[in-house]
Order: structure tokens, then sequence, then C-alpha cells
């Protein structure tokens, strides 16, 4: 394929969504549904004498279609899932290496580039629930190729709750606002969860990383993706593999600390809707590797754990990632209903080359994602604009509600005399099933090996590091106070020892749980580094799309600010000013409102620390003895020192630091919170550590030559 070809193939979803995208603008008059000019948007047809308001008519058939309309704009929310935002991208292979594997064009040609569309979601909260809450989070790619679309339906979680279909409606139930009061929302710590999860041990080792810091993540673009399930591929010679999915984060994986998470939750219910739209649209595009995780058919009996258990991860130290390809996404949607609202994922679609296991999970997902788009979008969501493959489609499937395609010809079935529409062979690219052995008896039963439930979960445990355990404990006694029955929460600080026998210790005392006086499992200590979540840092640390707030007060250093920001953006950070007041603020040398007043983006009451990365305070006396003197700033200050971000202040600003966090001046200056001290007392740096403070100093090195 030329350049030109494969960039026309990157555009190919965005090409194809062009004839049904429409700009309004002042020259799109208005009309009804059926294109009649509207004369008239605001007043109901009356009768009227001209001077008194009369009755209205029902003949007035705009306002009745306007009515109409509103009346039937909702369409379902997803039922788990609701809340998501999405972007569009593209995906591309470095090199055919997994041609060994597979057949997929998309997995093996590096010469396409196949457009993507990927929505990340919340699983637990309504359309309407805040985005930095607890919770797993979706990942769900639609790959458009050129045989036809693949969606990989996955999580940030490498495993899921429950390891067999039919036990989802259960958890669901369970995770979800309780029946008699449709509360909590958008959180997982009440009764009916921590009552399930504490009878359903298999739920262990799920409920270890949903207590982790990934279920608190910073950003979407800073999580990692997994296909969760057991998929399998095919290759040329008939050879089946079985396959993980894995989805790595350009920028690292990194969290929020609880008490941030807390409150963006108030402050900013949309976080990371919005970053991910500002990211996108400050040219800072959204990227991931694609790893698999590969193993040949003969070797499926070689591991401890069932290789098709959905609940169990196969250890990178026994089965490596191999790093194929990277996805960028760039593009922001037009319309959020039209295409995040509309797209419907189904694990069941695969494209040639790709296909599923005997994994007791995607089995039963592979039925419910297609049902559920049913209730959601009708029987014929696939040929919604969002959802269409850029390739052709043809079949004898007709009608139903909906029907967008006018299909031409005197037969709907197959086998028919004009030969229409015909079977493509497999040696045609036809979709080829592998030819898998069957025998067993019928009955309701899991392998042998799904009986284990802890090992994994010890094994999670055990590698992470100090602060990553600390904010595990926390998070555990947080869900389970918010648990009033005793029965729940002493159940499952018992289950807990079978874990571990001191997290259960600390958490039980800290909730008043219970513990068994005899652990009922030997612990086996391993570890696997990968695991914490500090393994992912990105391998050359970068600002790139880090939120910084630059804080001042009339009086501040003009010409350091300039450099600062300039160096800021230098590193793809985003700088922010924030003032007393949203106007002018004046630096230093300038007269109060005269020429060279800077216009600041918020104010320190309309933003809070929690919404930026870092904080930065330049010099100036007026300003820093204004930032001395109010509560708010100081309160900035203290609030991003305690979420551990990065900390910088130059000259006159460090009695700022010294006033708000009554520490040595000379430990402050510059200093970031990622001080070996600071860790040590709060636990984690999530975000900002990259060398905030040493961009200040070249800034200032900058501004004094
Ligand atoms: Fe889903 N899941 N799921 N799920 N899931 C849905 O499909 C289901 C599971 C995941 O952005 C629903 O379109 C069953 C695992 C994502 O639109 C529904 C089971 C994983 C999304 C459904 C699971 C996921 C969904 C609801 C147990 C991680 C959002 C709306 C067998 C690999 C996709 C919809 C989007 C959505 C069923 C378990 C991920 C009801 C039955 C495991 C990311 O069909």
């Amino acid at each position: 394929m030329t350049t030109a070809m494969k960039n026309l193939f990157e555009t190919a979803k965005i090409n194809d969504l062009a004839p049904d995208t429409l700009e309004v603008t002042s020259k799109t008059g208005l009309t009804t549904d059926h294109g009649v000019p509207v004369p008239d948007t605001d007043n109901w047809l009356r009768a009227s004498d001209g001077t008194h308001t009369g009755p209205f008519l029902l003949e007035d058939q705009i306002a009745r279609e306007k009515i109409h309309r509103f009346d039937h704009e909702r369409i379902p929310e997803r039922v788990v899932h609701a809340r998501g935002s999405a972007a569009h991208g593209y995906f591309r292979v470095f090199d055919s290496r997994a041609t060994k594997y597979t057949t997929a064009g998309v997995l093996t040609d590096p010469s396409r580039t196949t457009p993507v569309f990927v929505r990340f979601s919340t699983v637990q909260g309504a359309r309407g629930s805040a985005d930095s809450v607890r919770d797993v989070r979706g990942f769900a790619t639609k790959f458009y190729t050129e045989e036809g679309n693949w969606d990989l339906v996955g999580n940030n979680i490498p495993i899921f709750f429950i390891q067999d279909a039919i036990k989802f409606p259960d958890f669901v139930h369970a995770v979800k606002p309780e029946p008699h009061n449709e509360v909590p929302q958008g959180q997982t710590a009440h009764n009916n969860f921590w009552d399930f999860v504490g009878l359903q041990p298999e739920a262990s080792h799920m409920v270890m990383w949903a207590m982790s810091d990934r279920a608190i993540p910073r950003s979407y673009r800073m999580m990692q993706g997994f296909g969760v399930n057991t998929f399998t591929l095919i290759n040329g010679e008939g050879e089946r593999f079985f396959v993980k999915f894995h989805w790595i984060p350009e920028l690292g994986v990194h969290s929020f600390v609880w008490d941030e998470a807390l409150k963006i939750s108030g402050q900013d219910p949309d976080f990371h809707r919005k970053d991910l739209e500002e990211a996108i649209n400050s040219g800072a595009p959204a990227k991931y590797t694609l790893a698999l995780q590969i193993l040949p058919s003969s070797r499926e009996h070689d591991f401890p754990f069932d290789i098709l258990d959905a609940t169990k991860i196969w250890p990178e130290e026994l089965v490596p990632l191999q790093e194929i390809g990277e996805m960028v996404l760039n593009r922001t949607v037009d319309e959020f209903f039209a295409e995040t609202e509309q797209v419907a994922f189904c694990t069941s679609h695969v494209v040639p080359g790709i296909g599923f296991s005997d994994d007791p999970l995607l089995q039963g997902r592979n039925f419910s994602y297609f049902d559920t788009q049913i209730t959601r979008l009708g029987i014929n969501w696939e040929q919604l604009p969002i959802n269409r493959p850029v390739c052709p489609v043809m079949n004898h499937h007709r009608g139903g509600q909906h029907q967008n395609r006018i299909i031409k010809g005197q037969v709907n079935y197959w086998p028919n005399r004009f030969q229409a529409g015909p079977p493509i062979p497999k040696e045609n690219g036809g979709y080829i099933e592998f030819a898998q052995k069957i025998e067993g008896m019928k009955a309701r039963v899991r392998g042998a090996k799904f009986g284990e439930h802890y090992n994994q979960a010890e094994l999670f445990l055990n590698s992470l590091s100090e602060h990553e355990k600390m904010h595990l404990i926390d998070a555990f006694s947080f869900e389970l106070s918010h648990c009033d029955d005793p029965q729940v929460y002493e159940t499952y600080t018992k289950l807990l020892c079978a874990v571990n026998m001191d997290l259960a210790k600390t958490v039980a005392a800290n909730v008043g749980g219970q513990v068994d006086s005899s652990p009922t499992r030997k612990p086996h200590h391993e570890k696997s580094a990968p695991l914490s979540q500090g393994y992912y840092m990105p391998k050359k640390p970068t600002i790139k799309s880090r939120r910084v707030a630059i804080l001042v007060a009339d009086g501040f250093n003009g010409a350091e600010v300039e450099a600062m920001k300039a160096l800021l953006k230098a590193g793809g950070a985003v700088p922010f000013m924030i003032g007393p007041r949203r106007g002018k603020i004046w630096p230093a040398g300038k007269s109060f409102g005269g020429e060279g007043g800077v216009l600041m983006d918020h104010h320190f009451e309309g933003q809070r620390s929690t919404l930026f990365d870092a904080l930065l305070i330049p010099s100036g006396q007026q300003s820093a003895d204004t930032l001395v003197a109010s509560g708010r700033c100081i309160h900035w200050v203290r609030e991003a020192f305690g979420h551990l971000k990065a900390i910088g202040a130059v000259g006159e600003a460090i009695s700022v630091l010294h006033r708000a966090l009554k520490l040595e001046v000379t430990q402050l200056e510059f200093a970031s919170s990622d001080d070996s001290a600071v860790t040590s007392s709060y636990g984690v740096v999530t975000t900002g550590k990259y060398n905030v403070g040493s961009i200040a100093t070249d800034a200032l090195e900058i501004v004094t030559g």
C-alpha cells in the first residue's frame, strides 16, 4: 500500500461518517424532519385575537413534531458501563511478526492503518455519575478492519469478578445501587456488593485489584487495557494459539490518591472526559502499545491455574508480553449521542485469524452483547454510522425496525437461481472456525483448577510497593466502613484471612471486622513485578499533557512566568494561570489597569489544586505577599502537597510554601513532594513527579541569565 493509500485508510471511518455528518451554521435553515421550512419555532399555533393568548391548536404539526422528538430523545443507558467517553484514532502493527500466530491482517500487515474508535467507561454508575469514582474502567476498542469490525471489549484490570457468565446478573445486581433505595451511585461501598463478594470467593483476586490504585486512574490515557478473556489466534498453517491482549499506555500507569479522587467527584465530575478531550485537542494524542501473551495449544494445561479462567492472570514471568503495534487516539467525537452513546460493541465480533476459547465468561459475553444492543438500539444497530464497517456488507438479513438499506434484487435467500450473494469460501477470506475436538458430558460444572481462588490474590498483594499496599488497606477500610451490616463486613474480613493474615487483621481492626484464628491457606510469598503499576512508568519520564497551575497575584514576575510557560509548553504540558480573579492581573512594573495585564484562566475559588498535576509560584514580592495572606491560596498549596504534587516556587514566593507547609525553606525551594521524606509519610507519588521542579529551575536560569 502506498503512503497515500495508507493515510486514506487511516481516515476511512471518518470519511465513512462524513455523508451522515451535518454541520449546523447560520446558513442551515430550520426544517421539519420531512424537510419543510419552519418559519417560527417559538410560538405554538394558537386561536388568538392578536391581543390575547388563546388556546393552542393540535393542528400545529411543527410544534407536535418538536415535542414528539423531544419526548423520545433518550435511549436506555447501558445496563453496565453507562458512563463513557470516546475518541477516534488508528492502529498500526510495527512489523509482521505475529504472522506466525495469526492470519488477521490487522495484526500482521505493517502497511495497513486500521481506523479505531475507543470508548472508555466506568462500570457501576449511571450516565450522569462522576468520572473519578473507585471503579473498574472499560476500555472497548472497535477496529474497522478491511475484513470487518473487530471489537476488543476490555477493561483496565486484567481479570474479572466471576468465572462463569451465568453469575453476571447476580454480580451486577449486587454492585449496582441497591434495589430498595437506589443507593449508592458510582460506588462499591455498600452492603450488597460486599455481601456478594464475601460469599463468592472467586471474586477475591479481582476485589484486590478494585481496591488498589488501578481503580482510580488519573486519566484514561494513563491506564493499561486488557482483553481479560482468553481468545485464540489461527495461523496460515491452521495452528491455534491462546492469546491475551494488553494495551500499554505511552504515558505510564498513574492514579489519583483517594482523597483527590473523592474531591474531584464533586469539583469536576467530568474530569476524565475533559482530560481526554483537552489532551487530544492540545496536540497530545493518547497512545497505547498493543502486546500479546501467546500460548500454543499444546501448553494449555501447563499451569497451576486454568488459562481459560478469567479470574486469573497469566503472570508475565511465565508468558512474556510481545509488543506488536501502536494505537493512537487523535480525534474527539463530533456528537456525543451519535457516536459515544450509539457505539455498540460485541465480543463476538472477531475477524478471520482471531477466534474464541472455551473461557466460560467469554462464551456468555458472546451472547450478551448482541442481545443488549437490541434493547438499546434496535435490531439494525449495526447499520448506525458509528457501528457500520468500512468494508462491504452484504447478506440476506432483511427488515427490522429502522432498516436503513435498500437492497435491490429479486431474492433474499441462499441458494438462489441467480447465485446472488454467495458465501465466500475460506480460501477467499471466509471466516474459519478452528476444528476443535469436543468431548464430555453435558453438565453444569467448571474445570477442576477453577476451584482455587486465593493464590493470585496473594501474588497481587505481595507484588505491590509499600505505598500501594497502604492505599489498598485504606480502600478496604473505607469501603467496609460504608457497610453497616456487621454480617457483611465480618464475613469479608474473615475471607481476607485466606489472602493474607496481616491484611485481614489490619482491615478488621480498622472496620470492626473479625479474623479467623488459624489461617486456612499457606502463603506462597511469590511476587510478579508487572503487577505493581510503577512497573509501567514510561521509559522516558515526560510531562506531556500534564496540567500545571501557575499561581499569581498582582506584582508577579512577568518575564519569569513567560519563560515558565514557554518551557512547560515545550515539554508538552498545559500551563494555566490562576489568580485572585479571572480578569487581568498585572505583573510587577506594569501599572494596574494599564498595558501588559495578563488574563487569568481561572481564579483561586473557581478551580482547586486537585484539578492540576503541579503547582508553580513565580517570584514577585507583592504577589507573594497577597498569596501568603490568602487562605484559599494556602489551602491550594497544602492540598497539592498532601496529594503529592510537584510544587515549585521562586524567590519571594518561597514564603508562600513556608507559610503553607511550615517546613524548612531550603528544603522547599523547587521541591516537589516526591522527596523521599514526603513519599514515606504520604504513601505514593502519583502524578506530576516529572521534574516540574527542575523545569522551574531551568526557567529561573533563563530568567536570571
Ligand atoms: Fe461487559 N457488558 N459483560 N464485561 N462490558 C456490557 O454491553 C457482560 C465483562 C465491558 O463502551 C454490556 O453494550 C457479561 C468483562 C465493557 O459500550 C453487556 C459479562 C469485561 C463494556 C455486558 C461481562 C467487560 C461492557 C452492557 C460476563 C472486560 C462497555 C452494554 C460474562 C473484559 C462497552 C453493552 C461500551 C458492556 C455483558 C463481563 C467489559 C450487558 C454478560 C469480563 C468495556 O452486554
